[in-house]
């Protein structure tokens, strides 16, 4: 029995990584002094990783931006137009290929399966040639092995690697990446072959796609690739990884295929792998790595549960493993460093230090019995029931509120078209009426401001002032600029869940938390440990400070009870559905308490409901029902002529419209801008009957579109949403912008939505 696991945080403790690749990009940071930074957080993980007692530390999941757009310059599968800049200085490509420059577009990012981590999406068609490249994997393999460290290499799999990617520009939409599938795998086979001749008895080949619902041919595709890898004679063992859920159909297409090793995640949702495995009568011959500690939330192992889990496992394969469930990347690195967080609940806690903690004891335990372990045993068993019996977690007063939440709550009291004639009546809107997401640019004084009241530098009323001085500002700016419906800018928030988890009882921050969402950008996502209320209001002081400025109608603005989950760590011990439930009773009495200070429209934003969407099908109604409730329970207590907004980020609405739908929202606002009006489309086909305002400028660039062409993008729009229903708004918040491009864009959006509106 081995503990490994299969990558870790890259950061560094203090995000030294971050610094010196935005070090790098500023040309403060020479390439030189990066490639020692990377190269010393790389070695400090790995002897870290090793004194805890893992026999295996993985190597190649190191990055200095992300391992997909690694994968694709490892395969030599580079675009086009990133060619020069690549062959001109390869460090310097790589970052272009993540960033884009002023000539050459980015690629594009999305979602790493359902975590909140994005990678850059391959792009690819039927020209790519592929070409093996596996110097950055040697050199890292060699690196762990110099320290005398047994090492296995990490890298993506064929089948997720294009199963992630799509069409390169200019090739025909319906290109099917996985027609590439007998170009890639030669390549991959050469630079399995590399890593051996390098000296590595395993490679690790990570396979998630494989747990999403598959096509038969996608599953032939995989038995095929596993097939012709396991062939080559001059290859490592193969160890494919699986995680995130369930392998399904897949199991058995793994199990048959010539790999000595097989990586399962056997937390929570994919319990159901023990009885696929056991069905396909386990795993004669080969090694089994069991992923039984989550890799995913920061809760402590319950370690009783998961060596049981183990000991069922010991007879189905010839070696049982012991992991976590996936990478460790998507958890802080270090419980041990958070000061603020209470010794009691710090021990509730498992960040990826003690979760190679856990999986070191559970290995040892495995090995040589549960006798070699029961220190750790029992104070699990402590810290397990400490948590079980805390009033943190138990808030009788709560569970009274949810237990009384019947379906009339969860349900406006007048139909639309009654609501939308009393809200007509009492805001006074003109077609086409003009708005923004939010959020406004979060200057560096702003930040620097936070930093001073955290230092004590200023006091509570200084910080206070300085919060009004912007806010005036932005009420400013948008009566100039002739905008509808205002907002107050947001200038209070550091980051739109992290705000109200502060303010919440039953959350917890923490100072040093941070994971990695994308590139160089990090999140601190709160932890929903207890039972979830409100003690005063969140957002009422500044939204009423900002109405009292001007007779136009200022927008409440607050996160929705969805969106709160997905982007915190969520409790394990009760469904998420009850926890969602909590966060909607409270934000209702925010919603009610801005209503009574005479707010008139309030936006709820669910950025995340297509992001937490289950990775199988089969799951997802349950997941869009309770989602959907939580979000009318929020709303659901309104008067008819208090208009409720929401927005959603992302551009794929096709899986959720009916329960877009079903947050029976007023007025929605969506990203539309990469691909223009294609969601007013989606709308409009589903028969969305209510107000929208498809995104008319891309936030996400700093290019300013024209009023004319924002005027042309409108009157695609009203081709699909007649004029009485059609909003005009950015298509996201405009905090990472500067405010020379908000003010250029602003001013064209109103200008574009005068232009139509005399149109009409
Ligand atoms: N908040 C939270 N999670 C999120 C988002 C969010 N997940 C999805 C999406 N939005 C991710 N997008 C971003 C965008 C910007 C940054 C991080 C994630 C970012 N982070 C700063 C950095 O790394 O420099 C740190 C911000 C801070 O100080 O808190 O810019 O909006 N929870
Ligand atoms: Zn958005």
């Amino acid at each position: 029995t081995r503990a490994t696991v299969y990558g870790y945080p890259r950061q560094g403790p203090d995000r030294e990584l971050k610094k010196a690749v935005e070090g790098y990009w500023k040309g403060r940071v020479s390439a030189d002094a990066l490639r020692a930074t990377a190269a010393g957080l790389r070695r400090t993980t790995w002897q870290q990783l090793a004194d805890a007692g893992l026999d295996e530390v993985p190597t190649g999941d190191f990055s200095y931006y992300d391992h997909v757009l690694d994968t694709t310059v490892m395969l030599g599968a580079i675009p086009t137009r990133h060619r020069e800049a690549v062959a001109a200085d390869p460090l310097a490509g790589y970052f272009a290929m993540a960033r884009g420059t002023q000539d050459v577009a980015p690629l594009e990012m999305t979602k790493w399966f359902d975590t909140n981590y994005h990678c850059m999406v391959p792009e690819l068609g039927p020209d790519t040639v592929f070409a093996a490249d596996s110097a950055r994997q040697v050199a890292e393999l060699r690196e762990a092995l110099a320290l005398g460290l047994a090492a296995r290499p990490v890298l993506v799999g064929p089948l997720t690697y294009l199963l992630l990617a799509k069409p390169a520009p200019g090739v025909a939409g319906d290109f099917d990446p996985l027609t590439l599938l007998d170009r890639v795998l030669p390549v991959y086979g050469e630079i399995l072959a590399a890593l051996r001749a390098a000296g590595a008895e395993w490679v690790q080949l990570d396979e998630p796609a494989l747990v999403q619902d598959r096509t038969a041919a996608e599953l032939n595709a995989a038995a095929h690739a596993y097939r012709e890898l396991g062939a080559r004679a001059d290859r490592p063992r193969l160890l494919v990884a699986s995680y995130f859920d369930r392998l399904g159909e897949a199991l058995p297409v793994l199990a048959k295929a010539p790999v000595e090793g097989l990586a399962l995640d056997f937390t929570e949702g994919a319990a159901a792998n023990l009885d696929a495995l056991a069905a396909v009568g386990g795993l004669p011959g080969k090694r089994l790595v069991a992923g039984v500690v989550n890799g995913r939330n920061i809760w402590v192992d319950d370690l009783q549960r998961s060596l049981t889990t183990l000991g069922t496992l010991l007879g189905l394969a010839d070696r049982v493993d012991v992991s976590a469930s996936c990478s460790l990347l998507h958890v802080p690195l270090d419980a041990a460093v958070e000061r603020d967080i209470e010794p009691q609940i710090l021990r509730w806690l498992a960040f990826a230090r003690q979760k190679t903690t856990e999986v070191v004891t559970l290995a040892r335990g495995l090995a040589h019995g549960t006798g070699t372990i029961t220190a750790e045993l029992a104070a699990n068993r402590a810290d397990l029931a400490s948590r079980a019996h805390s009033p943190i977690t138990r808030d009788t007063a709560v569970r009274a509120r949810t237990a009384a939440v019947t379906e009339a709550d969860a349900r406006r009291r007048q139909p639309y078209a009654e609501r939308a004639a009393a809200q007509r009546a009492r805001l006074g809107l003109p077609l086409l009426p003009t708005t923004t997401i939010g959020s406004f640019p979060q200057t560096g004084e702003l930040r620097t401001a936070r930093a001073d009241l955290r230092a004590g530098r200023i006091g509570t009323a200084g910080y206070e002032e300085r919060i009004e001085a912007e806010i005036r500002e932005v009420i400013s700016f948008q009566e100039k600029t002739g905008l509808d419906v205002l907002v107050h800018g947001e200038p209070e928030r550091n980051d739109m869940v992290q705000y109200f988890a502060e303010q919440l009882t039953g959350c917890l921050a923490t100072r040093h938390g941070w994971v990695q969402s994308y590139g160089t950008r990090y999140v601190r996502p709160p932890i929903l440990a207890g039972d979830i209320s409100r003690p005063a209001p969140m957002t009422v002081r500044w939204t009423t400070y900002a109405q009292s400025l001007t007779d136009r109608p200022v927008k409440g603005m607050l996160t929705g009870p969805v969106t709160m989950l997905a982007w915190s760590f969520v409790r394990d011990d009760q469904p998420p559905a009850e926890t969602a439930r909590q966060v909607a009773l409270a934000l209702r009495e925010e919603v009610g308490d801005l209503e009574e200070a005479g707010t008139s429209v309030i936006q709820v934003d669910e950025p995340a409901l297509r992001e937490t969407l289950p990775l199988r099908a089969a799951d997802r109604a349950a997941y869009l029902a309770w989602a959907t409730e939580a979000f009318r329970l929020t709303t659901g207590g309104v008067r008819p002529d208090t208009q409720i907004h929401t927005h959603m980020c992302y551009a794929e609405f096709g899986d959720v419209v009916q329960a877009i739908d079903d947050l029976d929202a007023d007025v929605i606002s969506l990203e539309a801008a990469r691909s223009p009006m294609q969601v007013a489309r989606e709308l409009a086909a589903h028969g969305y009957p209510r107000e929208a305002g498809p995104g008319v400028y891309d936030v996400h660039s700093p290019r300013v579109p024209g009023a004319p062409e924002t005027a042309a993008l409108l009157r695609t729009g009203l081709r699909a949403v007649p004029a009485e229903r059609l909003w005009v708004n950015p298509d996201c918040g405009l905090k990472t912008r500067g405010w020379p491009e908000t003010r250029a864009s602003l001013e064209n959006l109103v200008a574009a939505a005068r232009a139509v509106r005399a149109e009409l």
